[in-house]
């Protein structure tokens, strides 16, 4: 019965689906394809499905996001249920695909002719304004970094040279060296939170530091699905920590008294972003909880549990 959700989990877990957009998606996919498959307790089987999904990583809030989203469905009956739960799976996907279009939109205004843009990790967001820049004629290289220790820079490399992007691939390590030749950075992000912190991949805060010193703006491309409304009541954004094989090899890990450590993403400051493209638009940080009350106004404590639902998504 659970087949399909625990696949699908498992997929998240490994990492064959990855990216904070993509895993929203995804989840959104898997709850309507169960949903078409349940036959009685629809609200105990969603909810236990809802709960594996959330259970395989726990710092993007977009797969928070998009499970409660469907989760709120409403019916009289089970078809009712179905029916409004496949709708809402649907609706948070039109989300996704439309907010990249306006985010390629709006990003691209940010970007001068004839640019240098510095990337980190492998963000649809950020490749959406990337690419139509690109598009528009403004810009003329792209810095990848490698992103280590899964290397999602190799994808990014892949997906720019695709689009006919001159691209660059370097280690995390040479951000400084080739900062000084950089226009513009953009990064995506996994979670912002009520005080426009960003939580992305890890090596964006180093990243966003050697731009202050740099003085070379900052931009991160977020969905307005990546705002936390549990941030908003005070949780703080779990960062996921990894097997520590993903970083070293067995001749390390077996030293005693060493220890690996494998953080999958990191904070930067509010202080380090010069502005955020949502699809609602441009944003500073500092707006980032209007954003969270706008999207996410009819979020509720039921019975010390927090219900959340955006209000509107168009
Ligand atoms: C991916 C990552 C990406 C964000 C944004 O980490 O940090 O920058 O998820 O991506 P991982 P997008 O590979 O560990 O999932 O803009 O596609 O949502």
């Amino acid at each position: 019965m659970f087949q399909i959700v625990e696949d699908a989990a498992k997929k998240i877990r490994t990492m064959e689906v990855r990216g904070a957009a993509r895993i929203a998606r995804f989840a959104a996919e898997t709850l309507k394809l169960f949903a078409e498959s349940i036959n009685g307790d629809f609200d105990e089987k969603m909810k236990k499905a809802a709960e594996i999904l959330l259970k395989t990583r726990p710092t993007a809030v977009s797969l928070y996001n998009s499970v409660n989203y469907v989760l709120r469905y409403e019916g009289e009956n089970e078809e009712e249920k179905r029916k409004n739960a496949i709708k809402r799976a649907e609706e948070f996907i039109k989300w996704i695909e439309t907010a990249h279009e306006k985010i390629g939109e709006i990003g691209a205004r940010r970007i001068r002719r004839n640019s240098v843009v510095m990337t980190h990790c492998n963000s649809s967001a950020a490749l959406a304004v990337i690419k139509e820049a690109f598009k528009q004629g403004k810009v003329k290289e792209v810095f990848a970094t490698e992103s280590r220790p899964r290397m999602q820079g190799h994808l990014t490399i892949k997906e720019l040279n695709e689009e006919g992007i001159p691209a660059t691939l370097i280690v995390d390590s040479a951000v400084r060296y080739f900062m000084d030749d950089v226009d513009c950075v953009i990064v995506g992000a996994d979670t912002i939170t009520a005080n426009g912190a960003l939580i992305n991949k890890i090596g964006t805060s180093q990243i966003a530091l050697a731009a202050k010193e740099a003085r070379v703006p900052f931009m991160v491309a977020a969905e307005t699905y990546k705002f936390s409304p549990k941030t908003l009541f005070g949780e703080l954004v779990i960062i996921e920590e990894r097997d520590a094989s993903e970083v070293a090899p067995p001749e390390i890990l077996s030293l005693k008294g060493v220890k690996v450590r494998n953080p999958a993403f990191d904070a930067t400051p509010r202080d380090y972003i010069d502005v955020i493209i949502t699809e609602i638009g441009a944003i500073p940080p500092e707006m980032a909880y209007l954003v969270i009350k706008e999207r996410f106004g009819y979020a509720i404590l039921e019975e010390g549990e927090l219900k959340i639902s955006p209000k509107h998504f168009d």
